[in-house]
C-alpha cells in the first residue's frame, strides 16, 4: 500500500449534498419565520434541529476538505472535526426522540426516560469514537493514507438510533393521528434506505441528507397539518373534509361530540391531564376513529360504522369510561351522539347541528340526536337565512318583521297610555317566530341593530297614525340590545328613524338590560345621556333577573325600572320576599325612578304591586302582546 493510496470510500465524498441540505435548512427556517407558528416546545426543538444540521453540514464539509489535502499535519483537526460531526448527528437523534415524546404528549417520567436513553446512547457512541481515534481503530488518517478498517462505529450508532426510534414510534403509535404516524414511519424508513444505498455505492455524502426527512416530517406536522399534538386532534376544516369524503363514498359513521363550556373562551387551553385523557379516549374505544377539535372546548370523534359494527356497545363503553373520568375532573359537559344523516352530510353541517342542540340541552347531559333535533335545526337554519336576508335588504318596511305590542297601565293617569313594542318574525315557512328563537341568533350574527331600526320605524309610524286618529299615546318603549350601543352611529341611527317619521323623541323609550361588563357600562352611560337630550326615555329592563349592581344602576340616568315578573311572583310567595321587593321599589321611587311591574297576571298580582310603590303595570291581566294596531283598543281618545 503506497503512501498516496486513499480509501475509495472517503474519496467519494462531495460537499454538494451537504450544501444542498444546509440550503434547505435555511429555506425551512425562512418559511417558519414567515408563517404563523405558535412558539411551542416542539417548535423550539425543531429550530434546534435545524441549527444543529447546519452545524453538522459545515463540520462535515470542513473536515473533508482538510482530509482531501492529504496533509497529515491536519490529522488532529480532521479527527476532531469528524468526531464533532458525528456527535452533532447523535445530538440530532436525541432531539428527534425528545420530539416524538413531545408531540405524543407522553407524561414527564416517560419523556425523561426517553431523553436519558437517547442521551446515554449518544454519549457512549461519542466516547467510543474518541477512544477509537486515540487507540487507532476504525477510521485513521496517517502518512499511509486514509483507512476505515475494522468497525464503522458511526454506522452502528446510526442503526442503534434508528432502531430506538422505530421502537419508540411503535410504542406510541396509538397516541397519534394515524396519518401523522405513517408520515413518521415513512420518513425513518426512507432515511434507512438512503443510508443502505450509499453503503452499497461506497458513498458518504448523503448521511446528513437522511436527517432531513424526519425534519421535513416535523415541519409538516407542526405547521401545515391541522393536527394538534397536545390533544391528538385535527381541526374543523379536516372534519369537513372527512364528512365530504364519507358522504361521497357512501360510508356511514357515528359521531360523539364532547363540549366543555368552561374551556370555550378564546385562548383557553384544556388542562394537561384532560388532554392526556382525550388522547386516550380518541384511540381507545373505536377502530379507525378520528378526533376533531372544532373549537376551544369542543371535540368531535368520528367513527366509521363499517369498522365498528358493534358501535352501540362501544358507545356504552366510552360513556361509562367518561363517567368515571367525570367523577374525577367534574368539569361540566354536554355530550351529543348521533349517526350520519344524508341531509346533514350533504350540507356538511354537523358542527352547526350539534351547536344548535347545545342550546336546548342542560349541562352535564348526554343527548342522542333525534328527528326532532333535525327539524328544529332546519327551522333555525331557515330563520337565520331569512334574518340574513332582512339584514342585507335593510328595508325598514320589511313585512317579515312584525311589531307586536303590550299595553302598559299608568297608575297615575289610570289609563293605558304607554306600551312596549315586542318583535316577532312572520316567515313564509314557519309562521310567527318568537324572540327567544331569533334574537340570540340575530345578536350573534350582528343583525340585531337593523332589526331594531325596523321595529322602531314601524313603532314610530304607528304612533304617528294613532295620534293623527286622535288616540292619546304618551310613548312606546322599544327593546334595544346592549350590543347595539357599540354600532358606529347608534344615536344617529335612532334619531334618524324618529325624525323621518316626524314624531317627537319623547314618544319613544328604550329598554336596556344590565350588562356585567365595565366597558359596556361606559358606552351605555354615554349613549343614554346623548339620546336623553333628544327627549327619549330609558327603562332598565328585567330588573331582578340574575345580576344586579345597584351602584352602577344608580349611575345610569334611567327613568323607569322594570321589575321582572320573577319579583312579582316572589313577592306573592311569602311576606319576607314581599318586604324586600317593596323596599326595593320604594328605594327607587325615593330616588325619582318610576317602578313598572312586569308580568301582572291577575287581580292579586295587581293589588300587591299597587301596594309596592308601582307607577306602571304590565302583564297578561291586561293584554297579551298583540299586533300593534290592536293597541287602539286600549288607548284613550284625546280630549
Ligand atoms: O314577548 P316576548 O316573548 O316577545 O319577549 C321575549 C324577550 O325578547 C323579551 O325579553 C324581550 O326583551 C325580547 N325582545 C322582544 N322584542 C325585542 C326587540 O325588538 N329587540 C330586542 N333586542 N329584544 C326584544
Ligand atoms: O322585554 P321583556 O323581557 O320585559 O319582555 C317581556 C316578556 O314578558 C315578553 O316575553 C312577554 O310576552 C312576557 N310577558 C308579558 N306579560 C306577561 C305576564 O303577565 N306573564 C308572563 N309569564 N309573561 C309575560
Ligand atoms: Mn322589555
Amino acid at each position: 500500500m503506497g503512501p498516496t493510496v486513499q480509501n475509495a470510500f472517503f474519496d467519494n465524498y462531495t460537499p454538494v449534498s451537504d450544501i444542498a441540505m444546509m440550503a434547505l435548512c435555511f429555506v425551512m427556517y425562512a418559511l417558519v419565520l414567515t408563517s404563523y407558528v405558535t412558539r411551542t416546545r416542539s417548535y423550539r426543538i425543531f429550530m434546534v434541529v435545524l441549527g444543529s444540521l447546519v452545524l453538522a453540514g459545515m463540520t462535515n464539509v470542513s473536515y473533508n476538505m482538510l482530509l482531501k489535502t492529504g496533509d497529515v499535519a491536519y490529522a488532529g483537526a480532521v479527527y476532531a472535526g469528524r468526531i464533532t460531526y458525528h456527535a452533532i448527528l447523535y445530538f440530532v437523534f436525541v432531539m428527534f426522540s425528545v420530539y416524538i415524546g413531545e408531540v405524543t404528549g407522553l407524561d414527564k417520567p416517560r419523556k425523561r426516560a426517553i431523553l436519558l436513553t437517547a442521551a446515554i446512547l449518544a454519549g457512549v457512541m461519542t466516547a467510543l469514537e474518541i477512544t477509537f481515534a486515540l487507540t487507532g481503530h476504525g477510521f485513521r488518517f496517517t502518512k499511509a493514507g486514509v483507512t476505515a478498517r475494522g468497525i464503522n462505529l458511526f454506522m452502528i450508532g446510526y442503526l442503534l438510533f434508528i432502531i430506538m426510534q422505530a421502537v419508540l414510534l411503535v410504542r406510541v403509535r396509538h397516541l397519534l393521528y394515524k396519518r401523522v404516524m405513517n408520515g413518521f414511519f415513512a420518513s425513518v424508513g426512507i432515511s434507512l434506505v438512503i443510508m443502505i444505498l450509499q453503503q452499497i455505492f461506497k458513498q458518504s455524502s448523503f448521511t446528513t441528507v437522511t436527517f432531513l426527512f424526519p425534519v421535513v416530517a416535523m415541519f409538516y406536522l407542526m405547521h401545515s397539518n391541522p393536527f394538534n399534538a397536545a390533544t391528538g386532534t385535527v381541526d374543523s376544516r379536516a372534519m369537513q373534509e372527512m364528512v365530504r369524503y364519507m358522504h361521497t363514498h357512501r360510508k356511514s359513521f357515528v359521531f360523539l361530540s364532547l363540549y366543555l363550556p368552561e374551556f370555550e373562551a378564546e385562548g383557553k387551553k384544556l388542562p394537561d391531564e384532560i388532554q392526556a385523557t382525550v388522547r386516550r379516549f380518541a384511540t381507545g374505544f373505536f377502530r379507525g376513529a378520528v378526533l376533531f377539535q372544532v373549537r376551544n372546548g369542543h371535540l368531535i370523534l368520528m367513527v366509521p360504522k363499517t369498522r365498528n359494527p358493534d358501535y352501540e356497545h362501544r358507545i356504552q363503553n366510552i360513556l361509562s369510561a367518561f363517567r368515571k373520568q367525570y367523577a374525577h375532573f367534574r368539569y361540566s359537559y354536554k355530550i351529543v351522539i348521533g349517526e350520519s344523516m344524508e341531509e346533514i352530510s350533504e350540507k356538511n353541517e354537523y358542527v352547526s347541528l350539534i351547536r344548535n342542540i347545545h342550546r336546548d340541552i342542560p349541562d352535564d347531559s348526554v343527548h342522542r340526536v333525534s328527528p326532532d333535533d333535525i327539524r328544529r335545526f332546519n327551522r333555525s337554519e331557515y330563520i337565520l337565512q331569512e334574518l340574513t336576508d332582512i339584514y342585507t335588504k335593510k328595508n325598514l318596511n320589511d313585512p317579515r318583521v312584525r311589531a307586536y305590542c303590550q299595553p302598559v297601565f299608568n297608575i297615575q293617569t289610570g289609563r293605558f297610555d304607554t306600551a312596549e313594542a315586542l318583535m316577532r318574525l312572520e316567515l313564509e315557512e314557519t309562521g310567527l317566530v318568537y324572540p327567544d328563537q331569533f334574537i340570540p341568533m340575530a345578536e350573534a350574527h350582528g343583525y340585531i341593530h337593523v332589526l331594531t331600526e325596523i321595529i322602531l320605524h314601524k313603532t314610530c309610524q304607528e304612533i304617528r297614525k294613532m295620534s293623527e286618529e286622535g288616540f292619546d299615546i304618551s310613548r312606546i318603549s322599544v327593546n334595544v340590545s346592549v350590543l347595539e350601543l357599540k354600532e358606529d352611529d347608534f344615536c344617529g341611527d335612532i334619531t334618524r328613524v324618529i325624525d323621518n317619521n316626524h314624531i317627537n323623541g319623547e314618544r319613544i323609550a328604550i329598554e336596556l338590560t344590565e350588562s356585567r361588563s365595565e366597558a359596556d357600562f361606559m358606552v351605555m352611560k354615554e349613549k343614554i345621556e346623548e339620546l336623553r337630550g333628544r327627549g327619549i326615555k330609558f327603562y332598565l329592563d328585567d330588573f331582578g333577573t340574575g345580576y344586579s349592581n345597584m351602584e352602577r344602576i344608580m349611575e345610569l340616568p334611567f327613568d323607569i325600572i322594570k321589575f321582572d315578573r320573577s319579583l312579582v311572583i316572589a313577592s306573592g310567595a311569602d311576606e319576607r320576599s314581599e318586604k324586600i321587593v317593596e323596599n326595593l321599589a320604594n328605594m327607587f321611587k325615593d330616588m325619582d325612578y318610576s317602578v313598572l311591574y312586569e308580568g301582572v297576571e291577575d287581580d292579586k298580582d295587581e293589588k300587591r304591586c299597587r301596594e309596592m310603590a308601582a307607577s306602571y303595570l304590565q302583564g297578561y291581566k291586561y293584554s297579551r302582546p298583540a299586533p300593534i294596531e290592536k293597541l287602539r283598543n286600549f288607548l284613550p281618545k284625546a280630549g
